[in-house]
Parts: C-alpha cells; structure tokens; sequence
C-alpha cells in the first residue's frame, strides 16, 4: 500500500525549494480536498436526488446539470478563506467570481471546469474536474486573457470506479488515487510520461460530415490496416475529456476535437482557459502536445474567457500527425 499523502508530496517538494511560500502547496492541497467532497457527492446524488438538469443554461448555452453547480458551489467556497486567491474563473459562470476580501492580496487566479462531461452523469459514466492555476497580476479578466505557458500548476481530478487526483506544478506529472477508508490521496505514479505513439484515438465520429476534411482524412488514415505502422488504430470516445485524455496519458494515442460546421462550432466546442490550457500543460509536462492543428495549444492567447478552440492533445506522433494532415503536407 502506498503511504505518501497528496499532502506529504506536495510539502516534500516545496521544501525542495527555499524561498517558497508554501502558498501554491496550499492551494493544491484545497484542490484536493474540495475533489474529496465532489467524489463524495457524487457516490450519493442518485440517492439525495441531485442527479438531472438545474433548469438553467451556461453562458455557451448549455444546460446546466444540478452537480455541475454543485461541484462549482464547492471549488468556490474551498478558497473562500486563506487569502490565497484573487479570482476564480469557471466555465458555469459568465463573469469571474471576485473574492472581494483578496481580491488585492490574493496572489492566485484559478480557472476550472467543474464538471467535465456532465452527459455523462445520469448514467453513472466517468466524469472530471479541471483546473487551472496563474498568477494574479493586475487583477481583472485581462490576468487570465493570457497564454497557457503562464500557468503555474494545473491538473484534473478523474471520478471513476477510483477517484484519481493528478497535477503538475511545471515539474512534472504527478498521480495519486483516493483511499476512500482513510479519505486520502496516495501516490500512485511520480513523474508519469506519455507515451510517444499509441494505438487509440477519442472522437465524436458521428459529427465528421461537418469536420474539415483534412480531420476526415487523418481519421481515414487512422483506420487504415497497416499492421506495420500500428494500423488500424482503435476508437475509444467517452463524452468526458477528462476520462479520454487519462486513457491517453497513459497508453499513448490522441483526442480531437476540430471544428464542427454541422453544429455551428467553428472554433470546436472546448474552451481554452478552463479545459484546454490545463490539458496541455499536463500533455506538456508528460512529454505529450496539445495543438489546434496549426500550433501549440499552450501558445494560444484567447480572446474572451469562454474562448473555444480546436483541440487535439496525445502522444508527440499522432499530434505531429494530426499537425501535417491539418496543413495538408499528410503522409503519401
Ligand atoms: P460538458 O463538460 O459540457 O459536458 O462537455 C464535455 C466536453 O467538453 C468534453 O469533456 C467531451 O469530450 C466533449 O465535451 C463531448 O462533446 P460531444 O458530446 O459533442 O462529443
């Protein structure tokens, strides 16, 4: 059994660096206690009612699930003392939550997605929580109108038969999993690295009629039989990012999700603040890519804060694929 904390490791390492102010460590820590009462709220909202729709819609226009602002309820309140944060950014919110009492002192903005993947709630499917962590500068939304490579941590928590708690501070990609006995988080994989190739590709196929035809092709591709090369390539698509990318920061392969014109989504549907820049920092940190086909997913700066962009994250070789078919240079 494994016996370093979430807590532990993350203490043992800001003492590896002298002059912190334990600060960050403390703002970790508060994302893994408020991932504690989300896994335990969602063990029983079938039982308490708390499953279906909230009756109101997010500012994309998407309904709003009764858990996905509960989970919102929760990651607001576990920074509501401390004076740690300034800011919380959420993608169930039009307009950043101000933590009127820090909100000059706090030395943190944080960003999330509460509950990624809340299709998958009424069926008991896998879901997520993604955040986010920059610095306060200024203040306002112009801190965190800004690219990814200013994210000082990020990470997700994954809800599944395990609830699984995994971050990065910029060094490194860190995995721990929940021991609901003793209500801790374990360290269960130091330093973890994506593999450089893999054998599976995420994807809501059954919208390609409107992706760009260079995304249909590189699908094609993928499902080619060239056993040589590793062909074809399986498909395994969950409706929870969070679920997907997990499977690929361990096994190797890659998710996309391009431009749609069938429903409107010319930009894609995820959001880059709250799912994409944190994804891609932890792909980054793993020895993965996030791109939106034509560059770095870290180096996009976005416009507005519910910003959506195409997105493709997973091993350095499908990436790189994913890359030259976008650009039409694919491989003959
Ligand atoms: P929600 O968090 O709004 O449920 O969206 C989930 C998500 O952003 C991502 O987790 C999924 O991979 C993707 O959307 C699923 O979208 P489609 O249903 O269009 O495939």
């Amino acid at each position: 059994m494994p016996s370093v904390t979430l807590d532990r490791f993350i203490l043992e390492n800001e003492h590896a660096h002298p002059g912190a102010t334990g600060e960050l460590s403390e703002l970790l820590m508060r994302f893994g206690v408020a991932g504690k009462r989300i896994a335990r709220e969602l063990a029983v909202a079938g039982l308490a009612k708390e499953l279906g729709t909230a009756g109101t819609t997010n500012v994309s226009g998407e309904q709003q699930k009764k858990l996905d602002l509960l989970a919102n309820e929760i990651l607001l309140e576990a920074f509501d003392y401390g004076g740690l944060v300034s800011t919380a950014a959420s993608e169930e919110m039009e307009e950043p939550y101000i933590y009127t009492r820090n909100a000059e002192k706090g030395r943190y903005a944080i960003l999330f997605d509460p509950m990624d993947g809340s299709s998958n709630i009424d069926v008991n499917g896998t879901l997520g929580t993604i955040f986010s962590v920059r610095r306060r500068q200024l203040g306002g939304d112009a801190d965190l109108l800004r690219s990814g490579r200013e994210q000082v941590a990020a990470g997700y928590i994954l809800f599944g038969p395990a609830t699984l708690f995994v971050y990065t501070s910029c060094e490194g990609v860190h995995l721990f999993t929940l021991e609901p006995s003793i209500g801790e988080f374990l360290l269960t994989k130091r330093s973890v690295r994506m593999p450089a190739r893999g054998k599976g590709y995420a994807a809501n196929e059954g919208r390609s009629a409107g992706w760009p035809a260079s995304v249909r092709a590189f699908t094609e591709w993928l499902k080619e039989k060239d056993p040589e090369m590793g062909r074809p390539y399986s498909t395994r698509y969950s409706g929870s990012l969070v679920a997907d990318f997990h499977r690929i920061l361990l096994e190797g392969g890659i998710y996309y999700y391009p431009p749609d014109s069938s429903t409107g989504k010319s930009r894609g549907k995820l959001r880059l603040l709250y799912e994409c820049h944190p994804l891609a920092l932890v792909a980054d940190q793993a020895g993965g890519r996030a791109s939106t086909g034509l560059e770095a997913i870290l180096d996009v700066v976005p416009e507005s804060l519910h910003a959506r962009v195409p997105f493709a994250i997973g091993s350095m070789a499908e990436v790189a694929l994913y890359e030259r078919f976008v650009r039409n240079e694919a491989p003959s």
